[in-house]
């Protein structure tokens, strides 16, 4: 051992020692300082740091003392599939964030899967407890026999008349549902133009077209003509672990008004028959026109470029996301190198020992692929060298600045199939996945997992961004439960300036993970509201230019800012999607955590009308909100 070795063991000694006593005189005093009103505690720092001294905030798991009091339960299908019925059915926890009474109070709306189960919707009262309404609301009885199971939900407002609407998706049939001024959702779904049948596990709203109404955006599992209830054959497993083009299929539905949508999909040339879980969409190549990127399970991920809101045109390849096939869970975007542009982040499977996929961060390099004269945006995956590729075996991943300090840190949930401890069904699995093809495709070859576990009771992850370099931080900032996670939502539940974040869990119960952040953390927030009203014509005022959809899905907003400690400015841009990541849909309300004694230079949102609205040192530690009616027409 060299002299410099030498010194890096003792280093790390010591450094190991200094943690070991931080986190030991972490205990009692830790309960005094978590939850305090405004969601911000003292700090002092010192030796004997609380993790909320360390990293600037902590969690609080409270589902239940929040009265967020939810229970998922995974469908049972055809008895042909018994001897796999976990693997085959791992699948339906969500969650879905929205206010869908517009009090300025983000509810959520959690569903299940299991035949006759009822959906929960749950009201926020403002003072940190929800109230459960869906039953009153119309959205509790969608599991019913000969229906579909529940996969997940996203809500946004299609007729832009000021409430959310939601379309619940399922191995089944979708439903659309109307919001009546918040006091009730209204079931449309007949006439809507909504397939009849498929089995979807993510959906996203988009104004595609950027015409002012939102149109929809749904993509297919299992191939669309299987009722998982009422199986003719046992071969619908997917034909190869990396090679597999037989799921279901994407669905793009094109907003008509009137409540009306037309399947436009051929027409506008998408075409894929993979197994999506994940779907994101937002305008990553910079044509003013928002694009899909579709993370895939046994296969490869796929990039759909919009061309002028005409046409889509698959990239994946030349845009260096879909080389490597992987088994895609989720897919998000995140600005975590403070570049002003998005990143995409998929996740993957990691199991030391038997299966290293990594998760991918698709950091994107370069202008504009020119040369090609196609305008593919590029990308280099960077998720290695950020520390965070290994999560386990990853599902719902999301960005977000959850200690204020500036730089969007990572929450990841994970975990296939808890059931006995100690007994897994890895090697089975490994024979299965590497097999012929004729074996992997047909059920009955699957051997029968009984109660083995896969990838079970995984510990989540989060990861703390120091500055474009991550360090897992999950239980010292109180992150413990080990369930099978699926979704993540973020959302500021008590509008105190903070991300607090909600975690559905397959057969398990919903988390509710209440942040604490450290005192002295600026934040600033902006709730968009687009131009589009239902009684103007969405292309109409003025003719030549429509406003935006009224949920501002696809806005993009960049703030550049300075510190006390770093004189440098920094500049983060955020984009408001509806449904992303896995079988979920965050806060449409875009967050910015800015550091210490943060003055902001301006504020530059782009709606996906063109038109911008810029904020000149607008104020921080405030939730601003902005219309589109006041903003400035592009300069041709
Ligand atoms: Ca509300
Ligand atoms: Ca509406
Ligand atoms: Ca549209
Ligand atoms: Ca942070």
């Amino acid at each position: 051992m060299s002299r410099g070795q030498k010194q890096a063991v003792i280093t790390c000694l010591f450094v190991g020692l200094l943690v070991f006593v931080a986190l030991r005189g972490s205990g009692e005093s830790l309960w005094n300082r978590i939850g305090g009103g405004d969601g911000t505690s003292h700090s002092s720092g010192g030796p004997r740091a609380t993790p909320l001294e360390r990293y600037g905030f902590h969690f609080t798991e409270s589902a239940k003392e929040a009265g967020l009091d939810f229970q998922h339960h995974a469908p049972t299908l055809d008895a042909k599939l018994a001897h796999i019925m976990p693997l085959v059915n791992p699948m339906g926890a969500a969650a879905t964030v929205l206010d869908y009474d517009a009090d300025g109070w983000l509810d959520v709306y959690f569903v299940t899967s299991d035949a006759g189960g009822q959906n929960a919707l749950f009201r926020n009262k403002g003072d940190g407890t929800f109230e459960e309404t869906a039953a009153a609301m119309g959205v509790a009885d969608l599991n019913q026999p000969g229906t579909g199971a529940c996969m997940g939900s996203v809500a946004a407002d299609y007729d832009n008349d000021g409430y959310p609407d939601m379309l619940v998706y399922r191995w089944g049939r979708p439903e659309l549902f109307h919001n009546i001024e918040g006091k009730r959702f209204e079931r449309v779904t007949e006439g809507s133009g909504l397939p009849a049948w498929m089995n979807a596990n993510a959906a996203c709203w988009l104004d595609y077209n950027r015409d002012g109404r939102l149109d929809l955006f749904l993509a297919g599992y299992w191939p669309d003509n299987i009722d998982l209830w009422n199986l003719s054959t046992t071969r619908i497993m997917p034909e190869s672990f990396e090679f597999a083009t037989n799921g279901g299929g994407k669905v793009l539905l094109k907003n008509l008004g009137d409540g009306k949508f037309e399947n436009v999909t051929k027409a506008v040339g998408i075409e894929s028959t993979r197994w999506t879980l994940g779907v994101v969409s937002a305008d990553l190549d910079a044509n003013g026109y928002p694009d899909l990127v579709l993370a895939n399970d046994y296969g490869v991920s796929e990039f759909f470029a919009n061309r002028g809101g005409e046409r889509f045109e698959e990239v994946g390849y030349a845009s260096g996301i879909g080389v490597t096939p992987k088994s895609g869970m989720s897919a998000s975007l995140g600005d975590p190198l403070n570049e002003g542009r998005q990143s995409v982040y998929i996740t993957n499977i990691t199991e030391p020992g038997n299966l290293v996929q990594g998760n991918n961060l698709w950091v994107p390099v370069g202008d504009l692929d020119e040369e090609a004269g196609r305008g593919v945006q590029r990308y280099l995956n960077q998720a290695g060298t950020l520390n965070i590729e290994r999560g386990g075996w990853s599902w719902g991943a999301k960005f977000a600045d959850l200690n204020n300090d500036g730089w969007l840190d990572l929450f990841q949930t994970n975990g296939y199939i808890s059931a006995a401890a100690g007994k897994s069904y890895w090697y089975d699995y490994g024979k299965i996945a590497g097999g012929l093809k004729g074996l992997i495709g047909d059920a009955k070859f699957w051997p029968p997992i009984g109660d083995q576990s896969l990838a079970g009771f995984q510990t989540k992850c989060v990861w703390l961004n120091k500055g474009g370099d991550f360090t897992d931080v999950c239980a010292a900032v109180g992150v413990t439960e080990t369930n099978d996670g699926r979704a993540v939502a973020l959302a500021d539940l008590s509008n105190r300036g903070v991300i607090d974040v909600v975690v559905a869990s397959q057969n398990g119960k919903a988390l509710l993970y209440r942040n604490t952040v450290a005192e002295g953390q600026d934040w600033i927030q902006f709730q968009l509201t687009g131009g589009a009203r239902p009684e103007v014509n969405a292309s109409g005022r003025p003719a030549q230019m429509p406003w935006s959809n009224r949920s501002a899905v696809g806005a993009e907003v960049v703030v550049v800012w300075r510190t006390a400690d770093d004189p440098a400015p920094r500049r983060q841009q955020q984009v408001v999607t509806a449904g992303d990541a896995y079988a979920s849909q965050s806060m449409l309300r875009l967050h910015f955590g800015l550091g210490k004694t943060a003055v902001i230079e301006e504020a530059v949102v782009t709606w996906p009308s063109g038109r911008t609205t810029v904020l000149k040192e607008p104020a921080i530690r405030t939730l601003h909100r902005l219309d589109e009616t006041d903003s400035k027409e592009p300069t041709p």
